[in-house]
């Protein structure tokens, strides 16, 4: 479309301006349509950019850069007025400072290229909790994901009409075609890159990469860090949580959202086959919930995407068979290996790399190299209504009632299977002290703990202080039913360093324990750290464990957790207006665990 079908005057002026700045060749507004889709896919086709999956209907193979793999919080900023609103865990630039630096980038960034407008809505269009973007940028992969990972095109000019707000999303590789420039497959500036987002203006500038979470700002940026600070100041919740459905034998449904750091198989969960009979997993999202108080008193929440951006490795019928169904057309990999015959490869997939099979360098694949083939990073873009288990109400525009909250950390020792909170405060103070050891996966030692408050740390747009003075606030309102909250733990190990619980489908069991809480008829019993399923509460009806195992995996060791709480305590006082309720239940944790 051209750029006279806009008729919002200020979307008009916005873009006219970055065109001043950018300098493209020509400007491009996405309508969304699939000719659109199929005509800039045949684009990167001849470019080389992409390669056609002869195996996947409508899929496409891209390969990145190797310096532009990951989302890059060192370069990653919060430029709110005063610094003290980013908070001591973001990084913060005065915003007059870094806009004057960026503008320098983005000066004739897109020189020789097209900008794209792509006119975005998080959530169902019109929705009540849903929120519209427009992202302007360089990179026909960037169009092509977030036609998969948003709802695009003319429908959201429509629902903006002459005066809507926007958040203004503006992306540029960093790579212009000046005269006598060749393209690459992965265009980048690998070396200068900034992901910069201005909470006060609503803005997101970022500059010089091409990856997932830099460059497809509806998501962590928009969604995340612009969506918090939104909702900090609407009275509502942007969360790093999955939403899932689940319903018993009798029919009856309930909805869980859960929050964990990376690494903990938070997708897997969202679409989890029961191995309990006759229990059923929907899934309505994997990776971002945004919440509200509804008319009746209930938590509500939507997913606002639209697909779902997982990381690849890892991912097999094994672990996670509804994502493999999710993934087997119109999907978008990018750092997987891939097949002579046009299929894909990774780590983790459950079988053997075929003969000739190509890494993601584009290279041949070597097993003796000790390298791997995918980028542990490598990721799929996918539809979200082609998963199977999809649920009938991840559309619903109100959202779905929210009965639990789960967090949740990869922990070997101290943390058991699962607890309850006590009331809200103490659902938040759970959500304060999530804390997870790496893996291979992340950069850096293995199995050091690392502290994540609500997963939210790489995500909160505003001073982390304040976010828990939010979820402390949004308690508060008279009138309305709390979820229930519980800490899970699918990750302790025995002395010989093997996983106590056998996890994946297993945990409908934990899930059913917590539907069952839910509906007041699940037995628990207290201990210092909270409520434990009671013995007996979990059903363990056709599972092979051992009964060391199981009492291995509700044990509440005193001496370990007194040992987390100076760490604890070291990680609340590095805040200013640290919430005092959130300091009295350390307190009141650590007075149990001693008597
Ligand atoms: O995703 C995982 N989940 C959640 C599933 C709904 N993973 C993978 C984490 C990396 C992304 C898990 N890994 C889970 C889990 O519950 N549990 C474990 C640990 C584990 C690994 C292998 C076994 C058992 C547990 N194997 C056997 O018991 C044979
Ligand atoms: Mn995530």
């Amino acid at each position: 479309m051209h750029l006279d079908s806009i008729n919002h005057p200020k979307l008009r002026t916005w873009i006219d301006e970055m065109v001043q700045m950018c300098m493209p060749d020509d400007v491009y507004v996405c309508d969304g349509s699939q000719e659109e889709a199929n005509r800039l896919s045949e684009r990167l086709l001849r470019s080389g950019s992409f390669k056609k999956l002869e195996k996947r209907p409508g899929s496409f193979y891209a390969f990145s850069d190797p310096g532009d793999v990951a989302r890059v919080e060192n370069n990653t900023y919060i430029c709110s007025r005063f610094r003290e609103e980013a908070g001591p865990t973001n990084n913060w630039a005065d915003p007059q400072e870094m806009k004057g630096e960026l503008m320098q980038r983005f000066f004739g960034s897109m020189r020789g290229r097209t900008m794209y407008v792509i006119p975005f809505s998080m959530g169902p269009i019109g929705g009540p909790l849903s929120h519209i973007g427009i992202e302007l940028t360089d990179s026909i992969y960037v169009v092509l994901n977030m036609r998969i990972m948003t709802r695009m095109g003319s429908k959201v000019l429509e629902a903006l009409g002459r005066d809507g707000t926007f958040v203004k999303c503006l992306h540029s590789v960093g790579y212009p075609l000046t005269p006598g420039r060749h393209d690459k497959p992965w265009p980048c500036d690998a070396n200068n890159k900034y992901i910069v987002h201005f909470p006060e203006e609503r803005a997101i500038w970022s500059y010089g990469s091409g990856y997932g979470g830099n460059a497809l700002l509806g998501k962590k940026c928009f969604a995340l860090r612009i969506a918090s600070v939104m909702a900090r100041d609407q009275g509502w919740l942007a969360e790093h949580m999955l939403i899932l459905g689940i319903t018993n034998p009798e029919g009856k449904k309930r909805y869980i959202a859960a929050a964990f750091p990376s690494a903990c198989g938070k997708t897997n969960l969202a679409m989890l086959v029961p191995t309990l009979p006759g229990w059923k997993v929907e899934t309505v999202g994997d990776d971002i919930a945004w919440m509200r108080w509804g008319e009746d008193g209930q938590l509500y929440a939507i997913n606002p995407e639209y697909g779902y951006f997982g990381v690849a490795p890892g991912t097999s019928m094994q672990s996670n068979p509804n994502a493999m169904k999710t993934i087997e057309k119109n999907t978008i990999f990018t750092n997987v290996a891939r097949t002579p015959d046009g299929d894909v490869w990774w780590e983790g997939i459950g079988y053997d790399p075929p003969e000739g099979l190509i890494t993601w360098l584009q290279e041949p694949y070597d097993p003796k190299s000790g390298k791997p083939a995918a980028h542990p990073n490598a990721r799929f873009t996918a539809p979200a209504k082609q998963c199977p288990v999809i649920d009938p109400a991840w559309e619903d525009p109100n959202g779905v009632p929210i009965s639990a909250i789960l967090f949740g950390g990869r922990r070997a020792g101290t943390v058991p299977l699962v607890h309850e909170a006590m009331d809200w405060s103490h659902g938040v103070f759970m959500g304060a002290i999530v804390s997870s050891e790496t893996t291979a996966a992340a950069s850096g030692a293995v199995g050091q703990l690392r502290r994540d408050p609500f997963a939210m740390l790489p995500f909160c747009g505003y001073n982390m202080a304040d976010y828990f003075h939010h979820w402390l606030r949004m308690g508060e309102r008279t009138g309305v039913k709390h979820p229930k909250f519980y800490y899970v733990n699918w990750f302790r190990k025995n002395k010989e360093g093997k996983f106590l619980w056998p996890g994946y489908g297993e945990n409908s069991r934990v899930l059913k324990w917590i539907f069952e809480r839910c509906e007041g008829i699940g037995k628990a019993q207290e201990s210092a750290i909270g409520n434990l399923p009671a013995p007996g509460a979990l059903d363990l009806t056709g599972l092979k464990i051992s009964e060391e195992a199981m009492k291995e995996l509700l044990t509440v060791n005193a001496e370990e957790w007194l040992a987390d709480i100076p760490g604890i305590r070291v990680f609340f006082n590095s805040f200013d207006d640290f919430p005092e309720q959130l300091m009295e239940r350390l307190d009141w944790l650590e007075k149990r665990l001693k008597t």
